[in-house]
C-alpha cells in the first residue's frame, strides 16, 4: 500500500530541487550567444497542484490525475522587474493553454504561477491555443497574439486533422486579467506566427504575419508578411506585403515565421525568426536573424547567411524532434538580451547575448550568396583578411 504522505513529500521535495537548480553557462560558445546547461522549464516544473488530487479519500494511490506533456514556445516580457514567460503548456490530451512562469534573474528558478490562464473565448470557441507573442505596445497595453486553431469545417469526414489556424488577440495590464478581442482578419486562409509591432506605424497597428494556403504547408503563401490595421479591437489587414521570403536552398526554404517582436536599435529593427526546411528525417526548424530599415519596416537591410541557432545535443530530441522555436526575448536596460527558445516542442531554454553583439552579428556576418561557390568565396575572403593582418603584424 502506498504511503500517501511519504509520496507527497517526495514529490514536493523533488520539484523544489528541480526549481532551485542553478543554471550555468556552457563554456566557450561561438561568441554570438551563450547557451545554458539546463532547460529553464520542463513539464516537471508545472505545479503539482494542477496534476494531483491531494485528498487521500478520493485519490488513495496519489496518482497523477491530469498529465502535462510539455512546456514550450513561450512569449517573454519583463514585468514588475521580473522575467515573465507566457508558456505554452500542453497536456497529455494534446490541448495547449497558457501559464505564466517568473524568475528573478531570467536564467533559472522559473516558477509557475499558482493557476494557468483561462483565456476568454469568442463566439467560436478555440479548439487549441498556442505560441503567444506578448508585446508591450506604445498604446499602454500588453497584447498577446497567439494561434487559435479550430477544425476545418470543410474537412471530409475521413480527415480528422484538417484545421484552420488564425491569430487570436488578448490584452492585459497585469498578466492576470485578459481581455479577448476579435481574431485578426487577413486575406490568408491560414495564419500562424503573427506578431504585433510595438509602435504605431502611420497611426495604425502594424502586424507581422505568415500567410499560408494550408495548415502545415505554406503552399503559394509563406514568407514573413507585414500589414496595417486601423483598429486593434476588430483588426483587419487588407493587404499583406511579404518582407522576408522563403527561398530555395536556404534554411527557410519550406517556410519561415517571425519569432518575438522586433527590437529597435540605432541601426535598424532587429528580428529573430524561424526557418524550416524539409529533410528525409522530417522538417528541421532553426532560428535566423535579420534587420530592417528604421523608417521602412518592409525593407530588409541585413541578413546573415544561414542559421543563428539550431538544435544541439539533447535539444534535438523531443515530441517534434529537430526543432528550435522562439517567440520570446527580453532586452534589459544594460543591453543584455535573454532569448527564450524551445527545443523539439518539449521544453524551454534560455540563451544570453547583448544588443551590441547581435547588431555586430547581423551587420557583419556574410549574407547568403545562395551558391556553393559564393560560400567558398566568403571563406577565402576571410582567410585573405586574416593572412594580410598576420603579415602586417609580422
Ligand atoms: O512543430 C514545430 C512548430 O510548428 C509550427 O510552426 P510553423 O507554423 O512555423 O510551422 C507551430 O505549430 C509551432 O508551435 C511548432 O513549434
Amino acid at each position: 500500500m502506498v504511503n500517501f504522505e511519504e509520496r507527497r513529500q517526495q514529490l514536493d521535495e523533488s520539484q523544489k530541487i528541480l526549481i532551485a537548480l542553478e543554471n550555468k553557462k556552457v563554456a566557450l560558445g561561438n561568441g554570438i550567444f551563450d547557451r545554458y546547461e539546463n532547460p529553464v522549464l520542463t513539464a516537471a516544473h508545472t505545479p503539482l497542484n494542477w496534476k494531483y488530487d491531494f485528498n487521500p479519500q478520493t485519490n488513495p494511490f496519489l496518482l497523477e490525475r491530469i498529465g502535462i506533456n510539455a512546456t514550450f514556445n513561450a512569449g517573454a516580457i519583463k514585468f514588475n522587474g521580473k522575467y515573465m514567460l507566457i508558456v505554452r503548456v500542453e497536456g497529455t490530451d494534446r490541448k495547449s493553454f497558457f501559464a505564466v512562469a517568473e524568475s528573478d534573474n531570467g536564467i533559472d528558478n522559473f516558477k509557475f504561477w499558482a493557476e494557468p490562464v483561462l483565456l476568454p473565448e469568442n463566439d467560436e470557441p478555440d479548439t487549441n491555443v498556442y505560441d503567444m507573442r506578448i508585446v508591450a505596445h506604445e498604446d499602454g497595453w500588453m497584447y498577446g497574439l497567439f494561434c487559435t486553431e479550430r477544425k476545418d469545417r470543410n474537412a471530409p469526414v475521413h480527415d480528422q486533422s484538417m484545421a484552420v489556424a488564425q491569430c487570436g488577440i488578448v490584452r492585459t495590464k497585469d498578466l492576470k486579467n485578459w481581455e479577448r478581442l476579435a481574431d485578426l482578419k487577413t486575406p490568408s486562409p491560414q495564419q500562424r506566427n503573427v506578431v504585433l509591432h510595438p509602435e504605431f506605424v502611420n497611426g495604425k497597428y502594424a502586424f507581422y504575419t505568415r500567410p499560408q494556403d494550408q495548415f502545415i504547408e505554406s503552399g503559394t503563401g509563406g514568407g514573413i508578411g507585414f500589414g496595417l490595421a486601423g483598429s486593434i479591437r476588430n483588426a483587419v489587414i487588407e493587404q499583406e506585403t511579404i518582407i522576408d521570403h522563403k527561398q530555395y536552398h536556404t534554411v527557410y526554404e519550406a517556410k519561415n515565421g517571425l519569432g518575438p517582436e522586433p527590437i529597435k536599435t540605432e541601426k535598424g529593427w532587429l528580428f529573430l525568426a524561424h526557418g524550416v526546411r524539409n529533410t528525409a528525417a522530417g522538417l528541421r526548424y532553426v532560428l535566423y536573424m535579420f534587420m530592417t530599415d528604421l523608417e521602412d519596416l518592409t525593407k530588409v537591410i541585413y541578413k546573415p547567411a544561414g542559421y543563428f541557432l539550431a538544435p544541439e545535443g539533447k535539444e534535438r530530441v523531443g515530441d517534434v524532434s529537430n526543432v528550435v522555436f522562439s517567440n520570446g526575448w527580453i532586452l534589459d536596460q544594460d543591453g543584455t538580451i535573454f532569448i527564450y527558445y524551445a527545443s523539439s516542442d518539449t521544453r524551454m531554454h534560455v540563451a544570453t547575448t547583448s544588443l551590441d553583439i547581435l547588431i555586430d552579428y547581423v551587420m557583419h556576418t556574410p549574407a547568403d550568396g545562395l551558391r556553393s561557390a559564393t560560400a567558398v568565396k566568403s571563406i577565402l575572403a576571410n582567410i585573405e583578411n586574416n593572412n594580410e593582418r598576420s603579415a602586417n603584424q609580422a
